[in-house]
């Protein structure tokens, strides 16, 4: 199982979209335990172009390549991802989306594919989505839950932005707001006056459970 996953890493390395549509299909055609492909084999390559960038080893042309190998990948893999975690025990809603600015929407998909398979009613805004888009669709779909993802340290900002908003229009406490992406912590939270964080997409499941899941 190791080499598949060394695999799987090293077709997003690569940057081999062929070969990252290959695995996958072969991982769904053998039943494998699709989080752990994900989480073990190409999430672990993205994660190395990532060093490899910071390094200088890779410029943005790899970068590039790596992400279209993954979202490849993920494309065949999250539909079977939502039905073998299928599971009922949540009935909160909420939106879902990455913050203006920030185009990275690999991590927030998965976080979302893993809530629709819980049993949340999830409205995926994608990317790039304003603090008023935010508020608006949160307002108008009757939401309990407004989840936000940053990759960016410049763009994590936004965040604060939308807890801010809230408190402005005097409706802050009718939405629990959740923070994830990779420079966000838990202290980052507190510092924004957020309801939580989520290192990753199975502890965002437990945590908005938490919060919303039996409202
Ligand atoms: Co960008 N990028 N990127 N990038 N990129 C990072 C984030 C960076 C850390 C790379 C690096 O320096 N090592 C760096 C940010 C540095 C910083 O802010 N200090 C960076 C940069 C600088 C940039 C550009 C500025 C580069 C440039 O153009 N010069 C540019 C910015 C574009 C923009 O958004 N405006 C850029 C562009 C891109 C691509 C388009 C090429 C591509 C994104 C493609 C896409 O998403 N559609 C890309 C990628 C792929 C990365 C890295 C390599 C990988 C991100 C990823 O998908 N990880 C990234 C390095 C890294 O993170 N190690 C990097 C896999 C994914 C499953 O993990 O998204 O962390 P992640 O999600 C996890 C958890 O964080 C959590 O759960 C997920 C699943 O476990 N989570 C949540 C995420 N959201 C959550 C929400 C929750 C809860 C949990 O609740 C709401």
């Amino acid at each position: 199982m190791r080499q598949f996953y060394e695999e799987c890493k090293q077709a997003v390395i690569k940057g081999d979209s062929d070969l990252a549509q290959r695995l996958a299909t072969e991982a769904i055609d053998k039943k494998e335990p699709i989080l752990d492909v994900i989480e073990n084999g190409f999430v672990k390559g993205i994660e190395e172009v990532g060093r490899l960038w910071e390094d200088g080893a890779f410029f943005l042309p790899e970068l590039v390549m790596g992400a279209e190998a993954i979202k490849k990948a993920l494309s065949l893999l999250n539909p079977v991802l939502a039905e073998q975690q299928k599971r009922n025990f949540g009935k909160g809603k909420l939106v879902i989306g990455t913050v203006e600015g920030d185009i990275h929407d690999i991590g927030k998909t998965l976080v979302s594919t893993m809530l629709s398979a819980n049993g949340f009613e999830v409205y995926d805004l994608g990317f790039d989505v304003g603090v008023d888009i935010f508020i608006e669709e949160a307002s108008k779909r009757g939401v309990n839950c407004i989840a936000t993802s940053a990759l960016l340290t410049t763009t994590m900002q936004k965040q604060r932005k939308i807890v801010e908003a809230l408190k402005e229009r005097g409706i802050r406490k009718k939405f629990r707001v959740i923070v994830g992406g990779a420079p966000c912590s838990r202290r980052w939270a507190d510092e924004i006056g957020a309801d939580g964080y989520a290192k990753d997409a199975v502890a965002a499941v437990k945590l908005i459970g938490e919060l919303i899941g039996g409202s």
